[in-house]
């Protein structure tokens, strides 16, 4: 389903992504990539105001950078194109070593139409507005607008044909996300005049469900509006998304304003005909150039995390934290990303230093962890080697099985006391591990603020033991480097994982 292929325009291989049985990851330059993603707040793709997102993606040890491409900004007269802001972020990129995730802010952001060009916003004839049950123009665009669409069309492939001269040996830019948040807001649906004739026709064939003869109502009830505006939304998306393909076949993605946390009205608390949960269905039907479907999660919550993402791992799509808000606790889900075969994870709005530097160090302190492991780590997760063990105040101790061994994870325990079965209740939880079976004997155990236990499964007469603890650190090649041996209280009722992090490889009994 999913696969690299050969180098494009350039010499070098194409940033691609790979996938099997709903665990994937990126290939870039050729070798597997975890992303750890920084993006800057919506305005600051503007040279006075980088250099402060820079200190912070510099802070945080992040390999890869998401920056808005504006619409309005790239081209301020029909037909023409300034590319200088792109290429003023990736000369930058380039200098702090960072790839970069491009954000193409077109006809959708977030739900909303603000990003078109100004000359666009003018004529709404020829870019007529969404409308709602009243008739009332809205702040979007009607995605039943074809003349919107060719526009949105021609300027995201001249971007990408932008990236393929510019950029196709470097390959500093390895995936590009088309539109943001893409949805309609004020209305379920489009009540434009073209949208008005196209609900009442009959429903696409692909979507018929062998239901012949059927209209929007009569196949989906009360929900039709809402397809309706998925179906619109989606193949409008995915027009963009082939137009820029076909210049440069870089990684394309949506992210999802999500349907989670209770919400659910469409067009109201969330944008009605994005790609959220109940919609997942039709637009991976619909949208077969885009690559990955991305969820931004804004939740301390691994609860609310988890109904968030888990939806989103499928056969036919990769996990990937898109956006989540940089707060300590959300440290925990990089580590969930990575033992699930996701791309990667992001944090945003990363360029208020002062509000955010306790939450910097510690995402840069994990990102520093991570990013040595992520290359050993990426294919034992693709075959299910590689677990996470995630704090949640409340919730019963995190288990898992790996081979014949229980893995299990506990929080607050003083020395010598049992592990409490549930975690404790406190304002932040930090605990964040994940544990990879190396091979029968060994296994690779990295996180903070966890107690890990590691117990044999079987219970027959023959020998369980852990057998050796040693800290050490992974270069570049992936060779393990041990600097001391873990023993005594280090290891006797358990790996005790400090709050800094660390990285132990530890040998038990066949
Ligand atoms: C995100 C970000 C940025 C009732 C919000 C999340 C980013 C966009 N939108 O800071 O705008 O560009 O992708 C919207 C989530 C709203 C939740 C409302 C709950």
């Amino acid at each position: 389903l999913f696969g690299c292929s050969a180098a494009f325009g350039g010499v070098t291989p194409m940033p691609c992504m790979k996938g099997h049985d709903g665990h994937f990851h990126m290939e870039v330059d050729g070798r597997p990539f975890f992303v750890l993603a920084a993006q800057m707040h919506n305005s600051s793709a503007w040279p006075e105001y980088l250099p402060v997102f820079w200190k912070a993606a510099d802070a945080l040890s992040v390999n890869t950078v998401q920056a808005p491409v504006y619409w309005e900004i790239m081209e301020p007269a029909e037909g023409h194109y300034d590319f200088s802001m792109v290429d003023t972020l990736i000369t930058q990129a380039r200098t702090h070593r960072k790839r970069l995730a491009l954000l193409w802010f077109g006809t959708w952001k977030n739900g909303a139409g603000h990003y078109v060009p100004l000359w666009m916003k003018r004529d709404t004839k020829r870019f007529p507005r969404l409308r709602d049950a009243d008739g009332r123009q809205l702040d979007g665009m009607s995605p039943f607008g074809s003349q919107t669409l060719e526009k949105d069309k021609q300027a995201f492939s001249a971007l990408m044909k932008h990236l393929r001269e510019r950029d196709s040996v470097e390959h500093t830019v390895i995936m590009v996300q088309v539109e943001n948040e893409p949805g309609l807001l004020g209305t379920v649906r489009d009540h434009s005049p073209e949208a008005e004739v196209a609900f009442h026709a009959l429903v696409p064939a692909d979507l018929a469900n062998g239901a012949r003869g059927t209209d929007w109502m009569g196949r989906f009830g009360s929900d039709a509006a809402e397809y309706f505006a998925a179906w619109s939304v989606s193949r409008y998306v995915n027009g963009v998304a082939a137009a820029g393909k076909a210049e440069y076949p870089l990684p394309l993605y949506v992210n999802v304003w999500l349907r989670y946390r209770g919400l659910t009205q469409p067009g109201v608390e969330y944008p009605s005909g994005g790609a959220t949960v109940n919609m997942l269905d039709l637009w991976k039907r619909e949208t077969p150039a885009i690559d990955v479907i991305g969820t931004d999660t804004y939740t301390g919550n691994f609860a609310e995390y988890q109904a968030g993402v888990l939806p989103y791992q499928r056969a036919d799509n990769a996990p990937f934290l898109s956006e989540s808000g940089i707060t300590e606790e959300n440290a925990r889900w990089t580590w969930d990303m990575l033992s699930r075969g996701a791309l990667g994870a992001s944090v945003f709005g990363v360029d208020d230093p002062d509000l955010h530097d306790a939450a910097i160090r510690l995402h840069g302190a994990d990102n520093r962890l991570l990013a040595q492991t992520a290359p050993v780590l990426v294919p034992l997760a693709a075959r299910g080697d590689v677990v996470s063990l995630i704090e949640e105040p409340g919730a019963p101790s995190p288990t898992h099985r790996l081979g014949h061994w229980i893995v299990k994870a506990s929080y607050g325990a003083q020395w010598g006391q049992p592990d409490p079965s549930s975690a404790p209740i406190r304002d932040k939880p930090m605990g964040r591990a994940v544990v990879a079976r190396l091979d029968e004997t060994h296994f690779l155990v990295i996180g903070a603020a966890s107690r890990i236990g590691l117990t044999a499964a079987l219970h027959d007469t023959s020998l369980h033991e852990v057998r050796r603890v040693e800290q050490g650190e992974i270069d570049a090649k992936g060779a393990w480097h041990g600097t001391r041996i873990w023993n005594g209280d280090e290891t006797d009722s358990g790996l005790n994982l400090p709050p800094e992090g660390v990285m132990l490889r530890v040998e038990v009994s066949p």
